[in-house]
């Protein structure tokens, strides 16, 4: 296996041997300049596979079978990824990048004594707090649904969905409550539960318990009729370190940096292998194989932690950047479930035609070299998907960084024509393994994930060796997209989609 000692010896390397290399069209024995075509051909399937089982066996032998942040077999995903690419020091600079964060470690719920089914939640701290229960109408995302109820002392309960879990809390706590009782807004537990949302140091969260749909219902119909109840709460949270893996190539210009990224941990249900071991794998793997090749502009490679509980290491990630070091990344790619067993080839609609969202300037020329792909080089459809933040491309949009990407779909339902164009079924989720026991590796679609991880390899390679076509960096345009985007994520918020994610 080649590993190239270093860019400058590289290119001398590269110059000396070039004539003779000529000679002999067949070896490929210097480093050349990466080119897509070849970069593609270089993903293969048994080797994505390998590394499935790899990821599947570290969730498999930690405590709760999946890989949920800060877990063993979250942090054994970490180790992996990041020796995989210590393996390249002449190739790469590598770094885990530590951050912090309290995970729920026990919820037990007390209603006029009855013991209820309580689920810890993420970012929350721990306490033991008692009072009555108060029910808060609407879905406690605004302040105004708190008009008039005076929490003092109290324990507040709402409804789970539209806006992070985070914000609820936070109103609550505003108005004086001790502690919050959120009730899910669907079936099933409430099993790895986040806020969402960092803790603003000027609006400290307050314990808080996750319960069922069923529960939380019975207990609104119970205060309806004008029945007291007194609720304690007692909460556990272990603050925990995890870490974001960041490599970057040593080669290539290093102020206009090609930035791809997946995330490493999954749900608390499952192994997490399509969602999104998948993304996280492609990208080892594209890495890997990188480093056969030069590059014009450096390519920086990041796997972040905790994207299930609220984006929170990518958005780490942006807060930790100044602003230049934000302008070097002319182009963030983002890649989440790219194995769905019912799978469309979807695109970010970053130009906006789909979906009247757009990103900051050069999302659109994403999305349009990714239509490039699937078009005219697979010759296969795609359709688009909403540029709506909701996986680690987000924090970038706000802070005015382009950004794309592509995904085989989750929870949502196939159509009648994705039928056509891709085959499969409709009627039935794209994955139906979405944030279950079984995302495993027997549930990828294989050839979905090779044409995934192609695509993904043709825009490395294609920005890798330029920016041609990418609008020139505009801090002050880049500002009034991240205002504008601020305002969509308002509306976006009241739209069905949003529900069952926070
Ligand atoms: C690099 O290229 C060689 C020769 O084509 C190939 O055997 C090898 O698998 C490639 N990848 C890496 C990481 O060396
Ligand atoms: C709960 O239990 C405590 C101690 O056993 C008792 O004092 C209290 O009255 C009980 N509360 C209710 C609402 O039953
Ligand atoms: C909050 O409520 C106010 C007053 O009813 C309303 O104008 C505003 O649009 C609401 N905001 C959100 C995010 O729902
Ligand atoms: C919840 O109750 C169980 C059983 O009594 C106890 O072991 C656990 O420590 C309690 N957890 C919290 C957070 O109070
Ligand atoms: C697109 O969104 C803008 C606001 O961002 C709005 O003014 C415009 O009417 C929308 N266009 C369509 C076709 O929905
Ligand atoms: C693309 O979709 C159409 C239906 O819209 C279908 O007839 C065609 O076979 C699909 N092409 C490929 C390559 O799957
Ligand atoms: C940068 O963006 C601003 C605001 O959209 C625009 O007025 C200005 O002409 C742009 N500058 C360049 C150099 O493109
Ligand atoms: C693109 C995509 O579907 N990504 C998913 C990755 O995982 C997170 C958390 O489960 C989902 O919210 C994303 O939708
Ligand atoms: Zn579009």
């Amino acid at each position: 296996m080649a590993v190239w000692k270093s860019i400058g010896a590289l290119a001398a390397f590269g110059a000396a041997t070039a004539n003779a290399a000529a000679l002999r069209p067949q070896a490929r024995s210097y480093p050349t300049l990466v080119e897509s075509a070849e970069l593609r051909e270089s993903i293969d399937i048994d080797a994505l596979v390998a590394k499935a089982e790899i990821f599947q066996s570290f969730a498999y032998r930690s405590e709760g079978k999946n890989r949920l942040v800060a877990s063993q077999g979250h942090q054994d995903t970490v180790n992996y990824i990041h020796d995989q690419i210590a393996a390249f020091p002449d190739y790469y600079t590598v770094e885990k990048q530590p951050w912090e964060l309290l995970v729920g470690a026990g919820a037990n719920v007390t209603a006029n004594n009855r013991t209820i089914e309580g689920f810890a939640t993420t970012l929350a701290p721990a306490g033991d707090v008692s009072g009555p229960l108060v029910a808060i109408p609407n879905l406690a995302c605004n302040a105004s649904d708190f008009d008039g109820i005076d929490l003092t002392g109290s324990i507040a309960l709402v409804h789970r969905g539209v806006c992070e879990s985070g914000i609820k809390n936070r109103l609550a706590a505003a108005k004086g409550a001790l502690g919050v009782v959120i009730y899910n807004n669907g079936e099933g537990n409430l099993k790895g539960y986040s806020l969402s949302l960092f803790e603003d140091p000027a609006t400290p969260y307050i314990p808080n318990a996750g319960i069922t749909q069923g529960e939380g219902e019975g207990l609104v119909a119970l205060l309806s009729i004008g029945q007291k109840i007194h609720v304690n709460v007692k909460t556990d949270a272990e603050l925990k370190t995890t870490y974001n893996v960041n490599a970057q190539t040593k080669g290539g210009d290093q102020d206009n940096v090609i930035h791809i990224s997946g995330h490493s941990d999954s749900v608390a249900a499952g192994p997490g292998i399509n969602d999104n071991g998948s993304g996280s794998i492609s990208l080892l793997e594209i890495a890997i194989q990188l480093t056969n090749y030069t590059v014009n502009n450096a390519v920086r490679i990041s796997w972040w932690a905790g994207e299930e509980e609220g984006l929170l290491g990518a958005t780490y990630y942006v807060r930790q950047l100044n602003q230049p070091e934000k302008a070097k990344i002319r182009l963030l790619l983002d890649f989440d479930m790219m194995a769905s067993p019912n799978y469309a080839f979807q695109i970010y609609d970053g130009d906006g035609s789909a979906y009247n969202m757009t990103g900051p300037p050069g999302s659109a020329e994403a999305e349009a070299e990714f239509t490039n792909f699937f078009a005219n080089i697979a010759h296969v459809n795609h359709t688009e998907i909403e540029f709506d933040g909701r996986s680690d491309y987000g924090p970038f949009l706000e802070a005015g960084i382009a950004a794309g990407g592509i995904a085989c779909g989750a929870e949502g339902i196939k159509t009648e024509e994705e039928e056509a164009m891709f085959g499969g079924a409709a009627g039935v989720p794209y994955d139906v393994n979405y944030h279950e026991d079984g995302d495993t590796v027997n549930n990828l679609n294989h050839e979905a994930w090779v044409m995934m991880t192609r695509a993904i390899a043709h825009s490395t390679a294609t920005y890798a060796r330029s920016f041609e076509g990418l609008p020139p960096r505009n801090s002050s345009a880049a500002q009034k997209r991240s205002m504008k985007y601020k305002d969509m994520r308002e509306g976006l918020r009241k739209s069905k989609r949003f529900l069952r994610w926070v």
